[in-house]
Order: C-alpha cells, then structure tokens, then sequence
C-alpha cells in the first residue's frame, strides 16, 4: 500500500481532518480495504477506504447505484424501527466532493469510502450459538427489510453468480486448459465433484418452475460481512453489499451453513480439524428463522439445508477452479491456498451430509418458533 495513494483518494472526499494513518484491513477475498484514521485538532475519525475490484465488477456505475438504493432503504427501515442505533446499522457511505458515490482515479481504479463502525468486529471463525443467532438474524433482517424495496429490481453486479451448472462448466473447463499445470493435484477432487453433479440444478429448477421465489438477497452472508458489537455481542450491520441483487434467499441461508458452523477456518490445512458445530447450527437456525418465518414460502422451508449443502459444494468448486487457473479471482496469500479452501468446502460438504436428518428437524422447530 503506498500512503501517497491514499492520501490523495483523500482529497477527493469530504473527510474531517488530514489522514493521519492508514492500513491494509478486514480479511476480504475480494476488494483492497484500508482503515484510514484522520485527525483534525483532536478529534479523530475513521473511515474505510475500498479499492473496487473492477476485474470482477465490470459495472461500478450499476454497482453502486445498487449500494446507494439498499443503504436508503435499510436506513429509512432502522430509522423507524430502532431509532437510536440507525445510523450504526447501516454503511453510510461518504460521496465525493463533486457528489460521486465513487471516485475513479486517472488509472481507471475505483474508490469509495464509508464511515468505519467503530468498536466492532468481523469473525472469520463463529465464536458460539449466541454470536450465530445474532449474526443470522441480522441477514434474516436485511432479508426482511429488502422485501419491499422501491424502484424494480436491483442490477445484476455478477451474472449467473450462484449458477451451479455453470460454476461447474468453469471447473471443467479449467481442468481442461490447466493454465497453472495444477491438474495432476486435483483428481481426488474432481472425482468428488463427479459423484454430486446431480444435486447441481436443484434450486434453479424449483426456481425455473416458480416454487422457489426470486428476491432481494445478499448473496454473501459470509460471518465476516456482518460487524459484531465488542461490548453487547450484537450483530450492528450487514456489510459487503457488492453481491446484493435478484438471488434466492436460500443461498444466503446456505452461505451462512457454509461460514458459521465449520469448527475452523475456510482455509485449514488440517481436514480433521474441520467439523459441523451442530450447537452452532441451531442457534443459526432459530436466529435466521425468527426472522424468516415470516415470509418463507413452504418450499423455501424445505430446501434450507439441501442449500447449505449446494452452495458450499459450489464455492469449493469455484476455489478449486481458480486453483486450475493460477489463483487469478480470490486474493491469496500462500501456495496452495485456494486448494487448501477448496479441501475444507468438499470436507464440508461430506459433513452437512452427515448432518442433513438433525439439520433439517432443527430447522422445522426453528420455524414453528
Ligand atoms: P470484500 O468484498 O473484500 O470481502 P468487505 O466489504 O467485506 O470486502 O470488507 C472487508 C472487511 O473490512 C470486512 O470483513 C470488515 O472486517 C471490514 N469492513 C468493511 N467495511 C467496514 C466498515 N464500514 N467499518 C469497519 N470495518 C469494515
Ligand atoms: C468472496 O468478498 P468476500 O471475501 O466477502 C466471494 C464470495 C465467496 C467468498 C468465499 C464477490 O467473499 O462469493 O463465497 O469469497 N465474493 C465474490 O469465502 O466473489
Ligand atoms: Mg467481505
């Protein structure tokens, strides 16, 4: 990171002071973000810089014309439901000077700025039930929330972002060119994949058929995209709105399955270390559902945990693609580690499984409340 970028990103936004410090922060796969601290007289004040990834969002125009519709929105929503915590609950973002939600530098890179939430954390690992429950109701909420959100549907950022079929053509393909000469290192993998391709086309088939309903969804309720308070263990606000588009609420539900129930990190070398917390799973279940229940169709009801096991299945294979391609779409940061995320889905999915029956009736009681 070079302090001279930063400072003069800084000079494009109305920030309250001089900057003062800056570093690289958060554990993303996606988008450069930096903590930078300004300082005027004592007051100092944080904000989060985010260099955009343009090489995955090719429309930072339509990208952030979504951000700006949904933060409206949910701000609008908190304000009249919890009116002292609204503006916590909520990124607020930080237009340019000349009123841009972002700026684009004379190199074509895109920058934006939010305020930072202060005394708060993301968890790469869930802590327990209480912090899953939390984490659970606030995508249940954003969920909730988006239900009636104005002004039509929401630009596509990524297409065919949750397409299994797809995101499996790509595997095969990159198994195919084998840009990185990786091949010879994924057989037993490939062979893992071979043996579910017939899960692959479920929920868009239910979708296609119009049992499953399409909405306003987050699309990445990974359990570092929700800050946590440091003082009360509350969930304050749904972060990483790059991804919020038309998708089903079924993936969000999978994705937290995917993110909070593993016993260690998506990127554990160990396999044996890598479990389904069940505890954990129920306090999800009944967070996520205390909200849900409310506007789930019964066929959503039924596929909760089928989708957990579907989109874990399909993140593994998009790591294990991007292990073919050389590592080209997740940042990484030693050898060998999209293969190494790519082992812990598979191992995961191997455990929801395992678990499916329990999962499921956790689920049922979870929605009678
Ligand atoms: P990526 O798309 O790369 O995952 P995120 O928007 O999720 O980018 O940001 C990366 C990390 O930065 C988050 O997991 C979180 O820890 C931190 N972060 C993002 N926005 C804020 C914010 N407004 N205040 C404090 N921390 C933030
Ligand atoms: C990326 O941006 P981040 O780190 O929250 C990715 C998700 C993957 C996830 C895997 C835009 O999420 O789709 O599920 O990594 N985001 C994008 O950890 O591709
Ligand atoms: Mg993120």
């Amino acid at each position: 990171m070079k302090m001279d970028e930063i400072k003069a990103v800084a000079t494009r936004f109305p920030l309250s002071g001089a900057v003062e410090d800056a570093r690289p922060h958060g554990s993303g796969h996606i988008n450069d973000t930096y903590a930078v601290a300004c300082r005027n007289g004592d007051a100092r004040r944080r904000y989060v810089f985010q260099r955009i990834n343009r090489g995955i969002f090719k429309d930072v125009d339509g990208l952030m014309d979504n951000v700006a519709r949904v933060t409206a929105h949910l701000r609008a929503k908190n304000a009249e439901e919890e009116p002292a915590h609204a503006v916590r609950e909520t990124l607020t973002l930080i237009p340019t000077q000349n009123g841009h939600a972002f700026h684009q530098t004379e190199t074509g890179d895109a920058w934006r700025v939010y305020d930072f939430i202060e005394n708060a954390d993301t968890y790469d690992v869930c802590a327990g039930p209480d912090q899953a429950g939390e984490a659970a109701r606030a995508f249940g909420r954003f969920q909730k929330q988006l239900v009636d959100l104005p002004g039509g549907p929401l630009k596509e950022t990524i297409p065919y972002f949750h397409h299994t079929p797809r995101r499996y053509e790509a595997l095969d393909q990159a198994f195919l060119e084998n840009a990185a000469g990786r091949r010879a290192e994924v057989g037993a993998e490939m062979a893992f994949c071979e043996a579910r391709k017939p899960m692959t086309t479920r929920v868009l088939d239910l979708m296609r058929d119009g049992l499953i309903p399409e909405r306003t969804t987050h699309n990445d309720t990974k359990l570092n995209n929700v800050m946590i308070d440091n003082q009360t263990g509350r969930a304050v606000c749904v972060i990483d709105l790059d991804t919020v588009m038309p998708g089903s609420a079924l993936f969000d539900f999978g994705d937290m399955i995917r993110t909070f129930t593993p016993t260690a990190p998506e990127d554990e070398p160990d396999l044996n270390k890598v479990r389904l917390d069940i505890v954990i799973f129920e306090g999800l279940a009944r967070g996520y559902c205390g909200m849900a229940r409310e506007f789930l169709t019964d066929a959503e009801r039924e596929h909760l945990v089928f989708a957990g096991k579907l989109i874990t299945f399909t993140i593994g294979i998009r790591f294990l693609t991007d292990y073919l391609a050389g590592d080209v779409y997740f940042k990484v940061h030693r050898p060998g580690h999209n293969l190494d995320r790519a082992r812990t889905q598979f191992k995961m999915v191997e455990e929801i499984e395992r678990n499916e029956p329990t999962m499921n009736a956790l689920v049922q009681d979870a929605l009678k409340g």
